[in-house]
């Protein structure tokens, strides 16, 4: 038996000779010859409390190292609790490997132990989803799944493994081990740069709007690159709430006066209005350059003659090539750009000075105006910021430059997995994640994971006891008096992470808010500094 592999050891080694060192995993029946094959090549293992989490760690991994994250859960229910998470990675375009265990193949059709149609569910949320056929071709699944991870438009991709073919021995020269190579990326063509980068200079009031993609710390960097060269204002639009993204101030009122529209990446959805009237003139051009041709067809469709130009080119590239030709261009006058970025970095004076009206509950923006220096403080800081109407605040008011946002998906419940997954990639840099007290029910038991670990980093939890985005909702469209069913406890989380061995702070004045964020820092743990909030709606900025 010296010269046979099991399954799981073809498994376990195909990732590691892919680069992967670390799994994302929650254990189960199905999956534990695979643990065991980790021990024996050193795959750290990070086990955590829900399935969910899992994913949202490797979803976390993939968008902070470029590199595809892998969460590993087990088959049936663990299978179905990961799916959900999956969501929130495919639209953030996230690189990541979802492998979960599954009833083997013999018990198939027969009322198996946790049987489940597994790639089936999975397939709407990821790239590609298939279940493993032989033994013999699980290095291919495995090579085969990262690189379409990796690929053009990157995203989630699925492989169920079932347990059978874990367990079975092979030769260990009969086995296809994958090949760690590079990703080809689709370039930005000659004429297509010359024509875009002169419909730029031609253009009075043209605009970038990239995808998530140019989100990372390199992304921002080439994407303020592409403005700089260009003249012409580039934003990512990363949020659900699209033009009114809390993030990009009046974006709303720039993107009226556009007469041209680079999508970078960045798919004709909701979050662009399709870049259309009454949000967009009438009249607005549209130039689409994207790694999916799907996408640049849809935009085709949409826009019809509007569409200028389409590209099928990877963003990252096609925005590296457009700013080094747009540098021979003669420069273009910077009246444009000033207005815009003006326009994206207003803000309200009275945040300067807004306090809160209720005693011992803080205004978001007193929140904010005091975390603002601890998150300025390294240039290395990860910033996360999950949904709702208080990290909405937050988004507004902190600086971008490494952050993590649920992204187009709207989804809540990311930000403390994606915190430890942060704290995992980025051992010395200060991790914040800003979040609301209804999001942190979601995934509190990761505190545990945190303390576990070893992962310090500081949660600031707008704690207002209730689920404040959809009461806002009631309020405006059915009225004060018929806000129901979202009210929560003014609970002590800062006293559940201190049980689960972590370090809580209780704020309800905003003079005691500094020091307490210091204590956590401090404190060298996974921390939840619980601050009393008032309920207030998310700003929105229109000039
Ligand atoms: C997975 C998921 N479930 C439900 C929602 C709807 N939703 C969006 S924001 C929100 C309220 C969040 O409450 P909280 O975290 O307390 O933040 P607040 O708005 O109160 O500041 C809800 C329920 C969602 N976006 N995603
Ligand atoms: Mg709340």
């Amino acid at each position: 038996m010296n010269n046979t592999l099991r399954g799981a050891d073809i498994v376990a080694r195909s990732l590691q000779r892919l680069g992967c060192r670390r799994l994302f995993t929650l254990s189960g029946n199905h999956i534990m010859s695979i643990f065991d094959a980790a021990l024996d090549i050193g795959l750290d293992l990070v086990h955590v409390r829900h399935e969910a989490a899992a994913v949202h760690m490797a979803d976390a991994h993939g968008r902070l190292t470029g590199e595809a994250g892998v969460a590993l859960v087990t088959g049936g229910p663990g299978h179905a609790n990961a799916v959900g998470a999956l969501y929130t990675a495919c639209a953030a375009e996230s690189p990541m490997l979802l492998l979960s265990g599954h009833a083997a193949t013999w018990e198939l059709n027969r009322g198996g132990f946790q049987e489940l149609r597994q790639a089936e569910m999975a397939k709407p949320v990821t790239k590609a989803s298939w279940t493993a056929g032989s033994v013999g071709t699980l290095g291919r699944d495995i090579g085969k799944a990262i690189r379409i991870a990796l690929s053009g438009r990157r995203g989630p991709v699925h492989v169920s493994l079932p347990s059978d073919l874990l367990d079975a021995r092979l030769d260990e020269s009969a086995v296809t081990w994958p090949e760690a190579g590079p990703i080809a990326r689709a370039a930005l063509g000659d004429a297509d740069c010359a024509k875009i980068v002169t419909l730029l200079a031609a253009a009075e009031r043209p605009l970038i709007l990239a995808g998530p993609q140019m989100s990372s710390a390199a992304g921002r960097q080439s994407l303020a690159e592409l403005e700089a060269a260009t003249g012409t204002p580039a934003v990512i639009l990363e949020s659900p709430r699209g033009l009114l993204d809390a993030t990009l101030g009046a974006l709303r009122d720039v993107a009226k006066r556009a007469d041209l529209v680079v999508l970078l990446g960045k798919a004709l959805d909701f979050t662009t209005k399709w870049v259309s009237a009454p949000e967009f003139d009438s009249a607005v051009q549209v130039i689409a350059i994207d790694p999916d041709a799907e996408l640049t067809a849809r935009a085709r469709r949409e826009k019809g003659d509007a569409l200028t130009l389409a590209a099928v080119a990877d963003p990252a590239l096609a925005a590296q090539k457009l700013a080094a030709a747009a540098q021979q261009a003669p420069p273009r006058s910077t009246t444009w750009l000033t207005e815009a970025r003006q326009a994206f970095d207003a803000r309200p004076p009275a945040w300067r000075t807004v306090t809160s009206n209720t005693p011992g509950r803080l205004h978001p923006a007193e929140v904010f105006r005091v975390l603002r220096p601890f998150v300025e403080r390294d240039p290395d800081t990860v910033l996360i910021c999950d949904g709702g109407e208080f990290a909405q605040w937050g988004q507004s008011m902190l600086p971008v430059r490494r952050r993590l946002v649920n992204g187009v998906a709207g989804a809540i419940g990311g930000s403390l997995p994606f915190a430890l997954a942060a704290r995992l990639t980025e051992p010395k840099a200060p991790v914040f994640a800003v979040l609301g007290d209804g999001t942190i029910g979601f995934h509190i038991s990761e505190f545990e994971t945190a303390v576990r670990r070893a992962l310090p980093f500081v949660a600031i939890l707008g704690n207002d006891a209730r689920w404040n985005a959809e009461s806002e909702i009631q309020r405006r469209s059915y009225g004060a008096n018929r806000m129901h069913g979202c009210e929560l406890l003014p609970a002590r989380y800062d006293q559940v992470v201190t049980a689960l061995g972590g370090h809580g702070e209780y704020v309800e004045c905003a003079a005691d808010l500094p020091a307490a964020i210091e204590r956590a820092l401090a404190s060298g743990k996974p921390a939840c500094v619980n601050v009393m909030i008032e309920s207030t709606a998310a700003p929105a900025l229109v000039l």
